[in-house]
């Protein structure tokens, strides 16, 4: 095959002095931090999805992405060649994963038979590319929102052939990502919303959006795929309502429903904010249940109000992204994935190893730095400190369940007033984690 990046050869680490835009700065693949290569504690994955199937259009003009191995053509030999594309930019990256929508990868055909069809002799191809360079699928997903007849929702359609048409493509989604050894499967809920709730019946939506998620277990159990299932959390785009709008809300869903011993959450940086929240907050609220299972690493614009998935290249946002991630045990079945788009005007094939290795020598230093901030100690101390109270005496009886409302209330006639609060100090806080950046 022709090469399609003929000038690019495999990115180096070269160092935090290396002036060269092709070379990484801080990710160092091999480099050991806290017991583990940053290889395998980042697990870096490149999106199909965008990366390949991007254009750079938006509502305003088409696109301007020039790709010179595309023939623009929606056939299946240009999906396999767009395939072996891919894969020779991820090795020149060093990207270790990726992940991919069924539509992604494959053309739709005109009926389901044809679908499966054209996803099988794509599927080939990026089996035999994963053979040859090792690089493995994080996780794969189908596209249930693209088509038209998705308008009104896939498993929440008010249309059951609808909800049919869907679980058949999650079912050969499912098969072709454990036929690809997928580390894991996303449920993304796309167009499970609404627009107005003039013309919905909730309860009947939600029940559906369990049912199809539970089907999903069955057939997983049924043809021993191990993966993990992930569900990811996005507020108001595409709908006015998504029913998956944040963390919390898809944590109470799976609990409501008894999935959540089979789901993880998938934690996407630009879909937090969407939300009201940092991305901080998301990965603290799954961490804390127990559900953190993977991120998309992006960012959003604090002037736009919409999901612009950008690379991430903030120092701030990976230092605490990462400190989340290792308090809650690092990533393990998940990875970091890049849902995140080059510019409508950074229209170049070396934009995207531009944008690549920007997120990873971004994630690369936060990590560091978020390990140096543990290693440290301070800041683990004052917060332990700071709930000191709940370790011995009464914070231990309260834990334990072994008081009641009329024992706290002696306890507190006696005593007159509770004792003095600590300051929070925030400002030290902040100072603190600044040594380290
Ligand atoms: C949409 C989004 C999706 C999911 C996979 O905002 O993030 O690309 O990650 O369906
Ligand atoms: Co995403």
């Amino acid at each position: 095959m022709k090469s399609a990046f003929p000038d690019i050869s495999k990115i180096k680490f070269e160092g935090p002095t290396s002036r060269n835009p092709l070379a990484f700065k801080h990710y160092n693949a091999g480099e050991i931090v806290e017991g583990k290569t940053l290889r395998d504690h980042l697990r870096f994955a490149v999106v199909y999805w965008h990366t390949f199937r991007g254009t750079g259009s938006d509502p305003f003009g088409p696109g301007t992405a020039i790709r010179p191995w595309d023939d623009g053509s929606n056939s299946v030999s240009n999906s396999q060649n767009r395939a072996r594309v891919a894969f020779e930019f991820m090795e020149k990256l060093g990207a270790p994963f990726y992940a991919f929508h069924d539509r992604d990868v494959a053309p739709e055909g005109k009926t389901l038979r044809e679908c499966h069809n054209n996803l099988d002799a794509v599927v080939k191809v990026l089996k035999s590319e994963q053979k040859r360079t090792g690089i493995k699928l994080l996780w794969g997903t189908a596209n249930l929102f693209s088509n038209p007849r998705y308008v009104h929702g896939a498993a929440t359609s008010c249309n059951a052939d609808v909800f049919a048409y869907a679980a058949a493509q999650v079912k050969k989604a499912i098969e072709v990502t454990h036929e690809l050894g997928g580390a894991g499967y996303t449920f993304w809920g796309g167009r499970e919303g609404y627009s107005t709730l003039l013309n919905i019946d909730m309860k009947r939506e939600l029940d559906n959006l369990a049912r199809l998620l539970h089907l999903a277990v069955d057939y997983k159990k049924q043809i021993g795929f191990k993966g993990q299932f992930y569900i990811e959390p996005k507020p108001k785009e595409p709908t006015r309502h998504q029913y998956d709008s944040d963390a919390a809300a898809c944590l109470n869903f799976l609990r409501e429903y008894d999935l959540l011993p089979h789901l993880k959450l998938n934690i996407e940086t630009n879909h937090a904010t969407l939300a009201g929240h940092t991305m901080q907050h998301e990965l603290e609220v799954a961490g804390a249940a127990g559900a953190l299972g993977s991120i998309d690493a992006n960012t959003g614009d604090e002037l736009i109000g919409w999901d612009t998935d950008q690379f991430p290249t903030s120092i701030y946002l990976t230092t605490y992204t990462m400190l989340a991630i290792l308090k809650y045990g690092g990533l393990t079945t998940g990875g970091v994935n890049f849902d995140a788009k080059v510019r409508r005007e950074s229209f170049e094939p070396v934009d995207l190893f531009h944008a690549h290795i920007g997120g990873m020598d971004a994630f690369a230093r936060g990590m560091k730095i978020a390990a140096a901030i543990r290693k440290d100690g301070r800041l683990e101390k004052f917060v332990r400190q700071r709930y000191a109270s709940w370790d011995s005496g009464l914070g231990v009886k309260i834990k334990s369940g072994k008081t009641s409302l009329k024992e706290l209330e002696a306890y507190m006639l006696k005593k007159g007033n509770a004792d003095a609060n600590t300051s929070g100090r925030q400002e030290f806080l902040e100072n603190l984690i600044n040594e380290f950046i």
